[in-house]
């Protein structure tokens, strides 16, 4: 038996399916999961010893790859001196001075352990800001599992949201509008009817956990401009796409300065920390100094931040975004031109260092065009590369992740596999 079954077997005796997170479970695709013995730069290797060329990097942290040995020793040197102290620490000022250097439109910041406390935080902050209920999402956007974030889209005009989740009351989620993504039409009449309701809208700026869509830009100025004109606070949840889709971050792309902004994954290089930040006057309602709650024993720990700054630091090297790019579109085009020789649909997108491929012939724009790909043939896709000893997201709803460490080499041999998967799946 394969350690990866074993531990499997052995793990869902005392983890509820085997995880501690239900993505890591195989539940799309089926088979094992790979449990992962130890990974350095662009690979992982797993319970059996098998090498697999890492294209998940820990759902976007690792953009400099695994183990780098300046984030080790960053790591190692603070844990020398104390792994937490619930009193503050010069490192998380310095932190929080990179992160309002990076981010314009960050002026002020919290540090937090995790991109849910960070998103939950930043919505009570703005009812909090604005003295109103209502928040809007966006349906296919997923921003942690913080009670009313766990929604799915009601029926009917207004589509409140229903509980997406069991132990959700239906309370906790009334007051969360869920729109669709890229519908500018749909977003200017709920703000027409209601906009001077809304607390916030939080977005992912470029969608990730359905797979990777892009917003049109029409939608981000729509967006911008309504809540500005109707005194709502935009959110924009970079969780994802912090330092993954350029140094600027997303709304670096857009050209759009959100009201806050929450941030995860990249910025802590793999550790647990998060963060929350934006607009002074916003951010000054928060405890201690306004009446918004918010705490955490683990917040800003020195070992995070010491992962965080040098991470940070990595990926201010001069060319760092432009090389991440470039390798990430040569992935996606490759994989684009290996599909069509084999006679299969697919089409895909990349934007910095994240990429997408779809079992459609078309990018999806919405929920409902992600979810109407192939996803059949995906999951047969994904087990051939498995085999190639390639891992990618163990679902069709996952967007893709390239690390600085993953050379052309790397990608050449990546896109001569799927050459390979794809004739297996073709027909
Ligand atoms: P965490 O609580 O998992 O640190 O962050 C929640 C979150 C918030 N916002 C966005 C845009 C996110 O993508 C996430 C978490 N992303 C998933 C990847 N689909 C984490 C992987 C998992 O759930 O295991």
């Amino acid at each position: 038996m394969s350690r990866n079954l074993e531990l499997f077997e052995r793990g869902k005796k005392v983890i509820p399916g085997g995880v501690n997170s239900p993505v890591r479970a195989f539940g799309q695709v089926g088979g094992t999961p790979r449990f992962v013995a130890r990974a350095e730069g662009a690979y992982f290797w797993d319970a059996d010893g098998k090498q697999y060329l890492d294209y998940v990097g820990s759902w976007g942290p690792a953009i400099v790859g695994h183990a780098h040995p300046d984030v080790v020793k960053a790591v190692q040197d603070a844990a020398v001196g104390g792994l937490s102290f619930g009193a503050p620490t010069e490192g998380e000022v310095v932190i929080a001075e990179e992160i309002c250097k990076l981010l314009p439109s960050v002026e002020q910041v919290r540090l937090v352990s995790s991109g849910t406390e960070a998103t939950m935080t930043a919505i009570r902050l703005a009812r909090g800001f604005t003295g109103r209920d209502l928040i809007v999402k966006f349906e296919g956007c997923y921003h942690g599992h913080s009670d009313s974030l766990l929604v799915k889209a009601g029926s009917g005009l207004l589509t409140f949201g229903n509980p997406s989740s069991g132990g959700v009351p239906a309370d906790f989620t009334k007051h969360t509008l869920v729109l669709q993504y890229n519908d500018v039409e749909q977003l200017a009449r709920t703000f027409a009817e209601i906009g001077d309701q809304i607390a916030c809208v939080i977005l992912e700026p470029i969608a990730g956990n359905m797979n990777l869509i892009q917003p049109s830009q029409e939608f981000v100025q729509a967006l911008r401009g309504l809540t500005e004109k109707h005194g709502a606070v935009l959110i924009y949840d970079e969780v994802m796409t912090g330092f993954r889709v350029a140094k600027g971050c997303a709304q670096g792309l857009h050209g759009i300065t959100p009201d806050l902004t929450t941030l995860g994954k990249v910025v802590g290089g793999g550790m647990p920390l998060a963060a929350f930040g934006g607009r002074a006057d916003i951010m000054g309602k928060i405890a201690p100094l306004g009446t918004v709650y918010q705490a955490g024993t683990l917040s800003g720990n020195p070992l995070s931040v010491a992962a965080g700054l040098a991470t940070l630091k990595l990926i201010q090297q001069p060319g760092f975004y432009e090389t991440l790019g470039n390798r990430t579109a040569r992935l996606a085009q490759g994989l684009a031109e290996e599909a069509m020789k084999a006679g299969v649909t697919l089409s895909t997108d990349s934007v910095g260092g994240m990429f997408g491929f779809y079992f459609s012939d078309k990018a999806p724009k919405s929920y409902a065009e992600a979810t109407g790909c192939d996803i059949e043939r995906f999951k047969r896709f994904f087990h051939a590369m498995l085999d190639e000893g390639i891992y990618f997201a163990p679902s069709a709803y996952e967007a893709g992740f390239v690390s600085i460490a993953h050379t052309d080499a790397m990608i050449e041999q990546t896109i001569a596999a799927a050459g390979r998967a794809f004739a297996r799946v073709a027909g």
